[in-house]
């Protein structure tokens, strides 16, 4: 009964200790799009999603800070997540996607043209 009470606790502690507060988690939410970010690509980078709400888990598996901003065709930015610190993850909503192809791309300096950036099909 002690040891679980003792596992319990570190549960708790990892759990607050996500940094940026929020969205942040450990465990992917049921039903959420899940996302690796590295130096410097998404994967997957090809993602597609039913309208309303969706929920990507981001994780930062790489050595530097990322984060996914979605932009529409005329460059409009949409949506972003917070940073992700490496070796952190992010639970990124967004609910006002309407049907149509987006862009998601990496907006630290150079990323994105390092390539860190996808597709988002919102159908
Ligand atoms: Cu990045």
């Amino acid at each position: 009964m002690r040891t679980f009470a003792v596992a319990l606790a570190s549960v708790a502690l990892l759990a607050g200790c996500g940094g940026g507060g929020g969205g942040n988690a450990n465990a992917q939410p049921a039903g959420s799009i899940k996302i690796t970010m590295t130096e410097f690509k998404f994967e997957p980078s090809a993602l597609s999603a039913p309208t309303g709400a969706v929920v990507f888990f981001l994780i930062n598996s790489g050595t530097t800070s990322h984060d996914m901003v979605i932009r529409d065709s005329t460059g409009k930015r949409l949506a972003a997540s917070e940073l992700v610190s490496a070796g952190d993850s992010f639970v990124f909503t967004v609910s006002t996607l309407t049907a149509g192809t987006y862009t998601i791309f990496c907006d630290q300096p150079g990323h994105e043209a390092s390539g860190m950036k996808g597709t988002l099909m919102i159908t």
